[in-house]
């Protein structure tokens, strides 16, 4: 199954995605997912002027030795530009697998373990009110996991006392049972988060989802020594291997990389192995800026794990309206009676792109907002 061509592509129906496309000899079409918010030019420039030139000819079925050989075999590893690259090119080699065994990809990785994939909803808002009403209007479309965060994100939200505050009272609004998420986006520092978690031990969250920033990898251990709460971390990690020594230690509770950041399927699914065997638990990040290639990509891998944990929601249409529906077609569809994503039997990942529609939205540059505190520094979004 020789890689004949390989393009990549940028759309904007909504905000913009990178699509990897590899076709082989025989005519076979690969979809993948490289987007990386706000740097999706950089990625292009990766893909076209240096992974795609070593895919030429290469076996499309060796995966994993296309994987090590972009990785490992280019010195320079890592890195969110070249991680996202290599993800695109990763998911577009696991559809063409499926496509030309006549399986669906979940099949490839073993097989089901489950019937769906359960999510989790964002329900964060400005007011307690405005959050319990988000949830209950969750709850009609069958989500009992919520993510509730308090605040503006560019402003309060990390206000200790409003965040610990506010979820609590969250909490005994909405009862015991439903499950309660809170996402801290790589913004505290080592002793916020401490004060953070502890804080929230009442409201007995399912996790706190990504405290610390990568660079304070080595207090994810004391984090969790200091307090009950589970920890969810990695949609910041683009090195796989810098992440297995955490999972290894038991410093989080759940491994939530990126598919189309940490190195695509094959990189997520070895971080899962390395955490099924201590019982750490998986959240892959599902964000709006993943693209519906990428949400099926990481729907297929859930399905297939044993220690599968949550799965976080995005909603195309919901957000979006039509637009992304036109692009892309297939993927990953939403079961209110279960609260669940799957994925079509079909062969390879089951989601198709049209060009034409994908043209027709144009990609337009934009960045991530940046954050400053009140003194005028530079503070992480
Ligand atoms: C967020 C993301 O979904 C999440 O958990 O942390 O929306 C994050 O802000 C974006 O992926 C950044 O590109
Ligand atoms: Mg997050």
């Amino acid at each position: 199954m020789e890689i004949r061509n390989a393009d990549v592509v940028l759309t904007n129906p909504g905000r913009n995605y990178v699509v990897v496309r590899l076709e082989t000899a025989d005519g076979l079409v690969g979809w993948g997912d490289a987007t990386l918010n706000g740097r999706e030019k950089a990625v292009e420039a990766a893909l076209e002027e240096h992974l795609f030139p070593e895919l030429e000819g290469r076996d499309a079925h060796r995966a994993e030795d296309v994987w090590q050989s972009l990785y490992r075999g280019t010195y320079w590893r890592g890195g969110p530009v070249l991680q996202s690259a290599l993800s695109g090119v990763d998911m577009a080699l696991w559809d063409l697998k499926g496509k030309a065994a006549g399986l669906p990809v979940h099949d490839l990785l073993g097989g089901r373990t489950r019937e769906y994939a359960t999510v989790y909803d964002h329900c964060g808002d400005d007011s307690i009110d405005a959050i319990v009403e988000n949830a209950e209007a969750s709850l009609d479309r069958g989500i009992d996991h919520f993510r509730v965060n308090v605040g503006d994100p560019m402003g309060d939200y990390l206000d200790l006392d409003g965040v610990v505050d506010g979820v609590l009272e969250v909490r005994d609004r909405l009862g015991p049972d439903p499950e309660l998420i809170v996402d801290v986006h790589s913004r505290a520092s080592p002793r916020e988060a401490r004060q953070i978690a502890r804080g929230l031990e009442p409201a007995e969250l399912f996790f706190l989802e990504d405290p610390l920033a990568p660079e304070h990898d080595a207090e994810y251990g004391a984090l969790r020594n200091a307090t009950t709460t589970p920890i969810a971390y990695g949609e910041l990690a683009t090195d796989p291997f810098a992440l297995q020594p955490l999972i290894e230690d038991g410093a989080i509770d759940f491994v939530r990389v990126d598919l189309a950041h940490v190195g695509g399927i094959t990189a997520a699914r070895k971080l899962a192995t390395v955490a099924e065997g201590n019982g750490t638990k998986t959240a892959f990040h599902g964000p709006p800026d993943l693209s519906p290639i990428g949400q099926a990509a990481t729907v297929h891998l859930d399905l297939a794990l044993p220690n599968f944990g949550v799965q976080e929601l995005t909603d195309y249409e919901e957000r979006y309206g039509d637009a992304v529906g036109e692009v892309f077609a297939g993927g990953a569809n939403f079961d209110p009676s279960v609260g669940g994503l799957d994925v079509p039997d079909e062969p390879g990942l089951g989601i198709d792109v049209d060009l034409d529609a994908a043209a027709s939205f144009e990609y337009e540059r934009s960045h991530l907002p940046k954050r400053r505190a009140e003194d005028g520094s530079v503070a992480d979004w």
